[in-house]
């Protein structure tokens, strides 16, 4: 079939080409099916970006805890998220980007997904594992929607197998749409599906979807990055819109802009929404290419520092205007094809 640019599904019909490009049209139909995918090192990255990332998160590990001994056993008995390390190592900014890792969380969250978490992983050997349980934190809804808020990429940095400590799955659970009970978690933790794969690989999965891991049972340590991407309504697990740069942002791609939430028009104060900042993301906005990599420049820049006690009558007038004009212009995108209702 071919797939065209649809109206109702034109950031969602660009996606799919691309990731049919990438060869990953099978990862797509195992995250419905079974709730969780791995993509082989081949298509993430080649042995040299992956040699950076390593490196990256083992010096992210030693300046922050200390040099890992050659005994393996520096990490005994802890199970460590090493947090907000996307600022660290410029890599981490391309790992982000990943066309595949992206592209795969985006075709769970939107292609207008903000990045939540990116953090490094640590296990040693013993008894420390991850207990199970899912990533949807809504804890108002007992019952979850069908679809997932959020979803979650882990670039695994060394091997995994059951004994190196392997993240697991129980396949199916994200079609439950709720969290395990006591009895589940009891049961699953030693009868869940191992992710046995090489270094490079990715695993990708919506937050719906039961996960754990093994205990490592040997000695050294497991090594993982994980970027957790969620829709751009709810609110970020790390600020990482109080904390990108100016010159972060030049330096990327717009949809990193995106991923930083930089154009959310949330919050606004008694002013209510910035019309031009508003307009400034409609501009840019719609689908960007998982393959883009023409640095934004200054196509993009930083929020601006609201004031959120400040009001103006004349200044809140011409913003209504601004955002007025805005939306006609969207409407006229989107009627002239060009535009989803994504912002970047
Ligand atoms: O690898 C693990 O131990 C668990 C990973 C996990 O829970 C996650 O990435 O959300």
């Amino acid at each position: 079939m071919e797939i065209k640019d649809w109206p109702l599904c034109l950031p969602q019909a660009k996606l799919y080409r691309e990731l049919a490009q990438l060869d990953l049209l099978q990862n797509l139909a195992e995250l419905d099916m079974f709730g969780f995918t791995v993509v082989p090192p081949e298509k993430v990255g080649p042995p040299e970006f992956h040699a950076r990332v390593e490196q990256a998160v083992v010096n992210v590990v030693e300046q922050r805890f200390g040099k890992l001994g050659s005994d393996g056993l520096s990490w005994k008995d802890r199970n460590q998220i090493i947090r907000m390390i996307l600022w660290d190592d410029q890599v981490f900014e391309e790992l982000v980007l990943n066309p595949a890792g992206l592209g795969l969380v985006q075709s769970l969250v939107g292609t207008d997904c903000i990045l939540s978490l990116f953090d490094g992983w640590v296990k040693g050997p013993g008894d420390e594992r991850t207990t199970l349980h899912q990533d949807n934190w809504d804890y108002s809804r007992p019952a979850k929607p069908p679809e997932p808020n959020s979803a979650n990429f882990n670039y695994l940095v060394t091997d995994y197998t059951v004994e190196d400590g392997a993240l697991t799955f129980v396949p199916g659970s994200h079609k439950l749409r709720r969290a395990p009970t006591p009895a589940e978690v009891e049961h699953w933790e030693d009868n869940a599906q191992p992710i046995e794969a090489p270094a490079g690989s990715m695993v990708v999965w919506g937050d719906l979807t039961w996960h754990a891991s093994t205990r490592r049972t040997k000695t050294g340590e497991r090594l993982m990055v994980l970027g957790t991407f969620q829709r751009s309504i709810l609110q970020t697990q790390g600020p990482y819109r109080q904390m990108v740069t100016e010159e972060a942002l030049a330096r990327n791609p717009v949809r990193f802009a995106g991923l930083m939430d930089v154009y959310g028009a949330f919050p606004f104060g008694k002013q209510d929404m910035d019309g031009e900042h508003l307009r400034k993301r409609a501009e840019i906005g719609g689908y960007h290419s998982l393959f883009d990599r023409e640095p934004a420049g200054g196509k993009v820049s930083l929020r601006p520092n609201y004031d959120y006690t400040a009001f103006d009558r004349e200044k809140h007038q011409q913003n209504f205007a601004k955002m007025k004009a805005m939306r006609a212009e969207i409407a006229r995108k989107r009627e002239a094809g060009i535009a989803g209702r994504n912002k970047p």
